[in-house]
């Protein structure tokens, strides 16, 4: 047995359970979800794709229709069945016409659309990365930064919301191929409807929304949903809010064809362009293991019990918003509308980003370093810290330990501006431990 890694990951598991998640991009998966990922499907093989047909009953109704698919190796009765069971769930859950569940990664995810409509040098209007965009949405150290050409929209600094006139007039004067809506470091609810609008101007503009942070807000339904307001196209990971296992996966609305056809270039077509893109195009061998623990989490999302863990991660971000106000800290936004809270950390205690996420750290409070829109500090050592609630509602905390949570965080930020003495960030990791170990992970019960 390998010894040395398995007692790292037993150390992790240690770390996760003892110490509170405030990244808003991670979670805690199921037993079931862990156990699909860490099954046999691994050792298959199965570029291609399976059949399409009957997708659109229940489960039972998928798994009634038996057709060989479009795979190059044998043997896939058993991931044909899967993938279906996943594509299927992915459209219930999010009101689409196709889904495709390869892709790797979120990253992947975009970059396969961008290869599915772009050709080199067409233009694409995201959000600036420093404004909370994600890295794939056109920062310059990106391969895709170096194929398209990105334009960047921002947010207006008083409210944080998107600069949706900026926005509009960047995308009649550039008339963008893409017009791509969804952030990392955002707070407010994007109004798809608007963006949309402008999108319908522009000949053969895809509309794209990368919903990555908040899709297990969407399943839920307590955040909209762009396909629901004319958006063609929604990429997502699988292991934020939606809390399944790390991948991504993307949602298109249109016809789905037989991906070994090249099918016409229109927006009708993107499915298949689309499933064309991720395989051959931008990936090889799905990993299928992965596809089966989506398949779980899917199915755990479409469970009533789902809406009313989403709509907790926004009660609780709410609550954790309110009481971080409370003890003097300035939140971009001035508050949150989803999972997220961005806060200002300099503006609030003289502190680094950094210095203030080393600091919880060792109290056993994990999130993150983040900038702030305009920010002038370095992107390593930034201004801000960005936090959120959905790994901390799955364990089951509630209103009252938000409460504590910003209380700690008040405490540890003063330790950090040299107004407590640093002692006390030992006495606080015990009671961060003592309060983590009430909640256990969801694989451990
Ligand atoms: N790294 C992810 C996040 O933390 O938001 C985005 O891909």
């Amino acid at each position: 047995m390998d010894k040395k890694v398995f007692e790292l990951i037993a150390a992790e598991k240690q770390r996760q359970s003892e110490g509170l998640e405030l990244i808003p991009s991670e979670n805690y998966v199921s037993r079931e979800v862990l156990e699909a990922m860490g099954s046999e499907l691994t050792n298959k093989y199965s570029e291609g794709y399976p059949n399409f047909e009957g997708l659109d009953g229940d489960d039972d109704e998928v798994l009634a229709t038996t057709t060989a698919g479009h795979r190059y190796y044998g043997g896939q009765d058993n991931t044909n069945q899967i993938e279906r069971l996943a594509i299927a769930r992915a459209r219930r859950l999010f009101h689409a016409d196709h889904a495709n569940v390869q892709p790797h990664s979120g990253a992947q995810a975009n970059n396969a659309v961008y290869n599915a409509w772009l050709e080199p040098g067409d233009t694409v209007l995201g959000m600036n990365l420093g404004h909370g965009g994600h890295l794939t949405h056109g920062s310059p150290v990106t391969q895709s930064a170096k194929i398209y050409n990105f334009i960047a929209y921002g947010t207006n600094t008083e409210t944080g919301d998107i600069d949706y006139d900026e926005l509009e007039r960047l995308a009649r004067e550039h008339q963008p191929k893409i017009i791509l809506v969804g952030y990392s470091a955002f707070m407010k609810v994007p109004d798809f409807e608007r963006v949309a609008k402008v999108g319908k101007e522009i000949p053969g503009c895809l509309l794209m929304a990368d919903m990555a942070h908040v899709a297990g807000l969407i399943a839920g339904g307590v955040h909209p949903n762009p396909l629901d307001y004319g958006f063609h196209v929604m990429t997502t990971t699988t292991h934020k809010t939606l809390r399944g296992p790390r991948g991504g996966l993307i949602l298109s609305k249109g016809i789905v064809g037989n991906p070994l056809r090249r099918p016409e270039h229109t927006l009708e077509n993107i499915p298949t362009l689309i499933d064309r893109s991720v395989f051959p195009g931008t990936q090889g061998g799905p990993l299928e293991h992965v596809i089966a623990a989506k398949a779980v989490s899917f199915y755990e999302a479409l469970q009533p019990e789902f809406h009313d863990y989403a709509a907790k991660i926004v009660e609780n971000a709410k609550a954790l918003a309110a009481a971080l106000k409370e003890r003097g800290f300035k939140l971009i936004g001035d508050g949150t509308e989803n999972h997220l809270i961005l806060v200002n950390v300099v503006d609030s205690y003289g502190i680094d980003g950094k210095k203030f996420e080393r600091a919880l750290d060792k109290i056993g409070l994990t999130l993150n370093a983040n900038s702030i829109p305009n920010d002038t500090r370095k992107p390593f050592e930034p201004s801000g810290v960005r936090l959120g609630t959905p790994a901390i509602t799955t364990r089951g905390l509630g209103v009252d330990e938000m409460v504590q949570i910003a209380e700690w965080m008040k405490k540890a930020a003063e330790v950090c501006a040299g107004e407590r003495d640093e002692s006390e960030l030992a006495t606080m990791r015990e009671e961060v431990r003592e309060l983590a170990l009430r909640f256990p992970l969801p694989s451990e019960k």
